[in-house]
Order: structure tokens, then sequence, then C-alpha cells
């Protein structure tokens, strides 16, 4: 009788711990698919197309900048030229959000790597912002539409807020 009620004791402990592991796992393959996901609209891993973060090193514009010894055009966006009308302010205001010395998280265009001058095309994600967003929401930026089919972001929330 002992005997029978200390195996049904460490069958019943058994089955406690395995639906334990079990429950640890699920809950690590969840945290592990949501990590991997951040920052919003990123797809490391997806295709050629690069994912890094690195440091901002020059702000050439408001629509280029370098990340680490990358040059990077945002796409699907363009703001003013020297000389023209809201340059200054397009220039400080990615500055302003991406620092020169601040980290910076570059999603490469999947869709179209880079432009005829050789710059990565890509979203910028500085502080948790899309800087190609911000720059658009802000009034610095028109969007490129003849650009959103080919674009991988071109059927993102943002891209079609603006006309994509
Ligand atoms: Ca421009
Ligand atoms: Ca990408």
């Amino acid at each position: 009788m002992s005997r029978g009620g200390g195996r049904g004791l460490l069958f019943t402990r058994k089955t406690i711990s395995t639906i334990l592991l079990v429950g640890v796992v699920v809950v690590l393959l969840l945290l592990s698919a949501l990590l991997s996901n951040l920052p919003d609209g990123g797809t490391p891993g997806n295709g050629s197309a690069e994912y890094f973060t690195d440091t901002v090193t020059k702000i050439v514009d408001g629509d280029t900048l370098y990340v680490g010894d990358v040059k990077i055009r945002l796409v699907l966006v363009d703001t003013p030229e020297v000389g023209e009308n809201g340059f200054e302010e397009a220039t400080q205001f990615a500055a302003g959000l991406c620092p020169v010395g601040s980290n910076a998280t570059v999603d490469q265009d999947d869709g179209q790597l880079y432009d005829r001058y050789g710059r990565m095309l890509a979203v910028v994600y500085c502080g948790g912002k899309n800087l190609n967003e911000e720059l658009l929401e802000e009034g610095h930026a028109v969007i490129l539409t003849q650009y959103c089919d080919e674009s991988e972001f071109g059927d993102q929330e943002w891209a079609r807020e603006y006309g994509c």
C-alpha cells in the first residue's frame, strides 16, 4: 500500500516538473520571438539586407547621415538640399533626434538596398524613434511615392499615412 502510494507521488512530481519545464521553454521562446521583432518594423536577418546598431558619426543633411562608416540615405523621404528653404531646420532636427555619438539602429531596405550613389537605403531608429517617420511627421520631409511599391517599408503604417 505504501509502495503504491509512493509510486503515485513520484509520478505526480515528475508530471509537475515536466509541465513546469515545458512552461519555462514556451515562455522563453515567446520572449525571444518578441525581442527579435524590436524595434518596430525591424527585419533582422531578412535576405541580404543589413540590420545593425552603431554610433552616429556624421549628419550630412536631413535625410543623409553616417552610422559607423556607412553612409545612409533615409528611404522614402526627401528633405531640402543646401540653399533650399527648410534645409537648416531638417538637418538640425535629424541631429537632434540622432546626435553624433549616440546609437542608431539601421534597417536596410530589403526592396532596394542602395541608391545610385552607393548610399545604403534604410530606416534609422534613434532612441526608439523612426527618424524617417519623425521627419515626415514634423513637416521636414516629403514622401517619395515613386518608391512605395519597391520599398520594404512602403506598406508600413507611417509610409501609408504620408502617401504610400
Ligand atoms: Ca534631400
Ligand atoms: Ca530590412
